[in-house]
């Protein structure tokens, strides 16, 4: 065998397979797309410029199918390496191929997924710097961008106890340098976001825990942060991603309406935005659109990490959500509020444990994203008669009229609108929802 060819053989971590075409609805080929096409106009965008799909490092790359009750079992070729730092530039390079094939525009990372086990600080601030010479390397060769990066505050045990909340501030100390050296890889990288998810912001037991000291420290260092993003000219937005439990019992970023108040009490609800998860919705006992439309009203709807729970269980099992209903409703509200600006839709999903074929990542993620394509594709049916803003309109017309204008005028006390039932003979009287009408015409949207 030639030099070359032994070279392009070691290089290539999925053989055989890819890059994935777009073949329509008709195709039965699994390794096609039937619905993104993302050169596609929708909506007077592309499919690509709506969705702005990414795939993440951390379910896909790092992670080998271990659970709590069993070891890995994912044979791949890039978890193996004669250095821990050699198996890490194998994960790079797998990735980037895989983005390549799937033909995705965006990727995202936590600092930790990116370079080898790093045990101190100093170890990881200077794996991560090589690391992300590597990760420039790849994104000029294959122009893969970064949607966004994250620190990773919740793995190595000192974040037991959390990392911008936790109660020794040696630890936290750590967190804020990790945090800073991510900030600037992102901004480095091109990166158009940057995530908190405080997946140990928060407690187990009120019994050691001073609530109020722990929301006030998570103030104080979202504001550094924030000064942070500021001070190094950071272009991108911050985002922070609501989860209310797993792996604490109580997280403080419950859900975006829990976000909002919290950014609104320390003077941050401008300059943070949120990143939503529709598993994370579920387990806070929300639909996905529910959380989209709340973000929506508040001004903070920022990106969204798709997937889905399993509706049997109460955890989160980031499955490839392939729900084309469920997306549809959450992607009404998404493009009513005019869509992504720097965000995007990041796959934080991962095959099952037993899927532990190459293949099988491709399979998730292209259902994954043909869910969102068909979506898309019924948010523009519904569109073209928008029946649903009609019926809304039509439901609330009321408020523009006299009455309703008089109640909502600020100069309007308790007493003048009492009065108003009985000078003007009201007896208000209910009108149907049309809940059943609205469902199917969401329905049609999908045949
Ligand atoms: C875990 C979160 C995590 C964040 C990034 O539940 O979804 O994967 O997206 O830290
Ligand atoms: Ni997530
Ligand atoms: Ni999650």
């Amino acid at each position: 065998m030639a030099d070359g060819t032994t070279q392009t053989a070691v290089t290539q971590f999925f053989p055989g397979i890819g890059p994935i075409p777009y073949e329509g609805p008709e195709s039965d080929n699994p390794l096609a797309f039937r619905h993104y096409d993302k050169d596609r106009v929708v909506l007077g965008k592309t499919m690509e410029e709506h969705l702005r799909p990414a795939i993440c490092f951390w379910h896909t790359f790092c992670w080998d199918g271990f659970d709590i009750f069993g070891s890995g079992t994912f044979p791949r070729a890039w978890h193996e390496g004669d250095t821990p730092a050699a198996a890490a530039a194998k994960r790079r390079a797998a990735a980037f191929e895989f983005f390549t094939k799937m033909g995705t525009p965006y990727y995202c990372f936590h600092d930790v997924d990116v370079c080898e086990a790093s045990p101190t600080p100093d170890e990881l601030s200077a794996n991560l710097a090589i690391a992300v010479d590597d990760l420039e390397r790849h994104q000029e060769r294959t122009g893969q961008k970064l949607l966004w990066g994250t620190a990773n505050l919740f793995s190595h045990p000192r974040y037991a106890a959390g990392g911008l909340t936790n109660p020794d501030p040696d630890v936290t100390a750590c967190a804020l340098r990790q945090v800073r050296d991510c900030m600037n890889a992102t901004q480095r990288l091109g990166g158009e976001n940057y995530v908190l998810w405080g997946g140990r912001e928060g407690y187990d037991t009120l019994l050691n825990t001073d609530l109020k000291r722990e929301l006030d420290q998570f103030g104080r260092f979202l504001a550094m942060i924030v000064e942070h993003k500021h001070k190094i000219g950071f272009g991108g937005t911050i985002l922070i991603e609501p989860k209310p439990h797993e792996p604490m019992y109580h997280q403080y970023d419950f859900d975006t309406a829990t976000v909002y108040g919290f950014l609104k009490t320390y003077g941050l609800e401008n300059e943070v935005q949120v990143n939503i998860e529709p598993n994370h919705a579920t387990l806070a006992g929300h639909s996905f659109a529910h959380e989209v439309a709340t973000a929506n009203a508040f001004g903070i709807m920022g990106s969204i990490d798709i997937n889905c729970g399993n509706y049997q269980n109460g955890w989160d099992t980031d499955q490839f959500n392939v729900d084309t209903r469920d997306i549809t409703l959450a992607m009404y509200e998404l493009i009513k509020g005019g869509g992504f600006k720097t965000g995007g839709f990041n796959f934080d999903a991962k095959v099952r444990r037993q899927s532990s074929d190459l293949e099988d990542l491709f399979y998730g993620h292209v259902g994954g994203l043909d869910a969102l394509a068909k979506a898309l594709l019924a948010v523009e049916a519904l569109f073209a008669h928008d029946r649903i803003a009609t019926n809304k309109a039509e439901r609330y017309s009321g408020w523009t009229g006299d009455l309703g204008q008089f109640l909502l005028d600020e100069t309007t006390s308790l007493d003048a609108a009492a009065d108003r039932v009985m000078s003007d003979g009201i007896n208000g009287q209910h009108s149907s929802g049309r809940q059943e009408y609205l469902e199917n015409i969401v329905a049609r949207s999908l045949d």
